[in-house]
């Protein structure tokens, strides 16, 4: 054998030999969807339904924040931020028919409800608190209690006020004390009535879309930013976590944070490169959050593009649970481009939602299963599915219900499921056009409509 021979060879080895470890090491679940018995799926009976909103997607009049700006701005190209340059204007005017939509919760038969409180109209201004709007959220509170509802409060969701935007928003970690002082006064304003808070929604996908793709406000492009972000929304969570808890009611509060999972899969899985891409987002998007809680350390490793290490061991010890969002996975397929290194790709044998994602049941199973690590009771506080036409939602609610009973008979600690969404709403940079809702929403008249899709979860709900 020639000098050359022996070193394709060993190359060969090792290449085939990193193959087969990472295939062993992140496996791609699959189950025969054919040979499942979808029909009975049940709870515990003390289990925790509930459907999820945030309020710049239902209220209506969210005109002074981050994103009632972006709305009405363009790139670079002239291209409108959001499609078809719509913006959120009216909503669901949840504003004022919560009400009738806390009817709705009954008539699905769901016992909590997590929606999210709106900084900018509650603080307009710096240190301006607007006493009308604090008594309105009093009166959601009361009337979902009324109801027998249990009430979630998340207290940042994507949005806040333009004054704290001009500041630098999450960019500049002086910034937190601001959102500390927000917490706090809502903690102590509706903390006797509400005992579970999330403190930040998706802080992956708020850096990521805001500071990375610049699809979300402020839309910049920068890593160095995004994994700046990233850590310092996480370290805000730790403060607000240990602010709140040392407050009045503190101690008899849940209080957490709520992380979208999105697992990313090489598309084609002997190639190195598909496989490469494939972890550093897995890296970027979902490890380090995990590590963070588990392990109290904070740690990007891309050698030759971002590494920074930072440890904080009140992070360990600041979840009463861990909020759990999930709706698929992304396969990544390497790309030889100096400007983008992947692409997403979709494989025929997983049907499509409306949303540039497919249904994969079984990634929800792995989803719970990682962050199960954490040694946190966990709520899922969202999942659902965008479909416009209606014929794929029962599919999904049941094989995601499946996927997550099949999760918590196998140990995982899932005390309850939230529901995204209650009904259509503003789905950001998508605007109107992504069909999330139980109940559909004609945004000309505010009708709102139970769809067929959402029968299946209220029978899985009520066979408690
Ligand atoms: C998010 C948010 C929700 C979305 C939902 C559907 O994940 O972006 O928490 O506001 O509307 O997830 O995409």
């Amino acid at each position: 054998m020639s000098m050359t021979l022996i070193i394709i060879v060993f190359i060969l080895v090792i290449y085939a030999g990193a193959i087969f470890l990472l295939n062993l090491n992140y496996p791609l679940l699959k189950w025969d969807w054919e040979a499942i018995d979808l029909k009975k799926i049940i709870f515990p009976k003390n289990f925790t339904w509930g459907t999820a909103t945030a309020a710049h997607q239902v209220e209506g009049g969210c005109d002074n924040n981050n994103w009632s700006d972006w709305e009405n701005s363009f790139d670079k190209s002239g291209k409108p931020r959001i499609r078809e340059n719509q913006t959120s204007g009216d909503a669901c005017c949840h504003w004022d028919l919560y009400p009738e939509d806390f009817d709705r919760l009954n008539e699905l038969g769901v016992n909590a409800y997590r929606f999210s409180l709106e900084w900018s109209k509650i603080e307009p201004e710096e240190n301006v608190f607007d006493r009308n709007v604090m008594d309105h959220y009093s009166g959601v509170i009361q009337s979902l209690i009324d109801r027998n509802i249990t009430p979630v409060i998340t207290l940042h969701h994507f949005t806040h006020p333009i004054w704290f935007d001009k500041k630098g928003g999450f960019e500049n970690s002086e910034n937190r004390s601001y959102f500390v002082r927000f917490c706090t006064k809502m903690f102590n304003e509706y903390s006797d009535k509400v005992k579970m808070w999330c403190t930040i929604n998706e802080p992956g996908v708020f850096a990521v879309m805001g500071y990375f793709t610049g699809i979300f406000p402020p839309g910049k492009q920068d890593p160095k930013l995004t994994a700046h972000v990233i850590k310092n929304l996480l370290e805000t969570h730790v403060q607000v976590y240990h602010t709140l808890k040392n407050l009045p009611n503190g101690q008899d509060s849940q209080i957490g944070i709520v992380k979208n999972i999105n697992q990313f899969d090489p598309w084609r899985r002997w190639h190195l490169l598909d496989w490469v891409v494939s972890r550093i987002n897995d890296h970027i998007f979902n490890t380090i959050f995990i590590d963070f809680f588990e392990k109290g350390q904070f740690k990007i490793n891309i050698p030759g593009f971002i590494q920074t290490s930072h440890s904080n061991s009140k992070a360990v010890d600041s979840l009463d649970f861990f909020g759990l969002n999930y709706y698929s996975h992304s396969y990544m397929k390497f790309k030889p481009s100096l400007n983008e290194f992947f692409e997403h790709q979709f494989p025929a044998d997983e049907i499509k939602t409306d949303m540039e994602y497919t249904i994969y049941a079984e990634g929800f199973y792995r989803a719970i299963q990682s962050v199960s690590k954490i040694n946190k009771p966990i709520y899922i506080t969202e999942n659902g599915i965008a479909d416009k036409t209606d014929d794929r939602r029962k599919i999904y609610i049941e094989r995601y219900l499946f996927a997550l009973r099949k999760a918590m008979e196998n140990g995982a600690d899932v005390k309850g499921y939230f529901y995204w969404s209650l009904m259509d709403n503003f789905e950001w940079a998508e605007g109107y056009d992504m069909c999330f809702g139980l109940y559909e929403v004609d945004f000309k008249t505010q009708k709102r409509t139970l769809r067929k899709g959402a029968e299946r979860f209220k029978e899985i709900v009520n066979q408690r």
